[in-house]
């Protein structure tokens, strides 16, 4: 198939809210700089859901979404030198070139030799998609549309893992698993990644801190696990569904609000709880109003409120401003802070070694033909991540 065009199904979004159909895309072969990659697994993110609404300036329609998968290379463009066909990958959407700016100021996981294409569905060398349906173009997403049997991706949005991997389970350390754990950076550094020279400016959970995780779905579950790693003393759940409590315990919730239960605003309950607030807490829900409340049940002085969730363009976030001259900080995280290249399979040789769980975040699978039915199970309460086998 190398060099060819590769007809396989997929499922398109072809407006917002419609189902996703099924149909038979053109999959180009891989340009210069591209990685052509036969997707196994991949699982639903909330991320995908949210621009699917066509409320997410970035999503144009028709495309293929999907961004959170494990694969094995197909083929590769001219000058793709880090991976070949067979190789076992996990597609980034946060891509990682090691030359650019952001790639080399280690200060942060961003990446921008690509992100202007991928933001508006289309491949960097010729600003056109490689999928197609008889001749009409069809966009990317996230620089990955993993709902198709076959994808195009950047070589710089490429994972290379251990081929011993299971791909139906490592598919999660593409976006979601990784994400909640931002805080496992101090621990990183102290090991085997500082020789990578890299150094975040990120949430260093201590040992003994207090933790607040706001929404308690795959990504706040992940944030448990890690505060639970960095040796929190009290890791508060909150959530609006009690049904997410009993399962929060095993990945470290030591104890739960729900917000409706009470008459006070939810950051005062937590200020009362905890002797004036929170070391560090974590908004992962995507609701402007709970950021707020996150940022304002920090401790006067250090608190830390970090914005994991993805809210809809136009939302804005607001707060007295007194809040942050009084020492708490208000701060963000994409991709938990990983450097996807680098970072990717070390994840994976950490799930291995079973040093972070993957395998009790999945809750669901099915087919890429079912998958308008996997999201709505997506969207049951109990449901953490789905992965569809293609
Ligand atoms: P999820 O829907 O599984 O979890 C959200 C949880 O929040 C649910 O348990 C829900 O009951 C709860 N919730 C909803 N409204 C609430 C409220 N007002 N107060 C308290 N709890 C409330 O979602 P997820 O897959 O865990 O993703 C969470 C968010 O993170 C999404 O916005 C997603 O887009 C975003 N995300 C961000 C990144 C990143 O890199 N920054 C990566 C992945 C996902
Ligand atoms: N395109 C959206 C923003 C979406 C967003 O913030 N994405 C997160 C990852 S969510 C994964 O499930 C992210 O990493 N952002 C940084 C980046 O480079 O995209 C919008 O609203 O414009
Ligand atoms: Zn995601």
């Amino acid at each position: 198939t190398q060099g060819q065009v590769i007809t396989c199904k997929a499922a398109v979004a072809w407006e917002p809210n419609k189902p996703l159909v099924i149909e038979e895309v053109q999959v180009a072969p891989p340009q210069a700089g591209e990685v052509r990659i036969k997707i196994l697994f991949t699982a639903l993110c909330h991320t995908d859901a949210y621009t699917w609404t066509g409320k997410d300036p970035e999503g144009l329609f028709p495309c293929i979404l999907g961004h959170e998968a494990a694969g094995i290379v197909e083929s590769v463009g001219e000058g793709v030198t880090e991976v070949q066909a067979g190789d076992h990958v996990i597609p980034c959407y946060q891509a990682e070139c090691k030359e650019c700016k952001f790639c080399k100021s280690g200060k942060t996981n961003l990446c921008g030799k690509v992100r202007v294409a991928t933001g508006v569905g289309v491949m960097l060398t010729d600003r056109k998609s490689r999928f197609s349906i008889n001749g009409k173009p069809i966009y990317h997403f996230m620089g990955t549309s993993t709902f198709s049997q076959y994808t195009v991706v950047h070589d710089v949005s490429v994972a290379k893992i251990d081929p011993v991997a299971p791909l139906e389970k490592v598919c999660l350390l593409g976006c979601g698993v990784p994400t909640g754990k931002d805080l496992y950076l101090p621990w990183l550094n102290m090991n085997k990644l500082s020789c990578l020279g890299a150094v975040w400016n990120t949430a260093k959970v201590e040992q003994g801190s207090i933790v607040a995780v706001f929404g308690l779905g795959t990504v706040g579950l992940a944030v448990a696990e890690g505060a639970k790693a960095s040796g929190a003393s009290r890791i508060i759940g909150i959530d609006i569904d009690t049904k997410k409590f009993d399962r929060a315990k095993d990945f470290g919730v030591t104890e739960f609000i729900n917000p409706n239960d009470h008459e006070k605003p939810i950051q005062q309950v937590i200020v009362d709880l905890t002797d004036g607030g929170v070391d560090y807490s974590f908004e992962c829900i995507g609701n402007v109003g709970v950021m707020r409340a996150a940022l304002e049940c920090c401790h006067k002085g250090w608190g830390t409120s970090v914005i994991v969730g993805v809210a809809a363009s136009g939302q804005e976030i607001s707060t007295r401003p007194f809040q942050l001259v009084t020492g708490r900080v208000w701060k963000g995280t994409a991709f938990g802070g990983f450097k996807s290249r680098s970072q990717v399979p070390w994840l994976v040789e950490k799930y291995l070694k079973k040093e972070i769980k993957v395998d009790e975040y999945i809750t669901h699978t099915s087919t890429l033909p079912e998958i308008n039915k996997a999201f709505d199970m997506m969207h049951e309460g109990m449901c953490l991540r789905v992965v569809l086998d293609m």
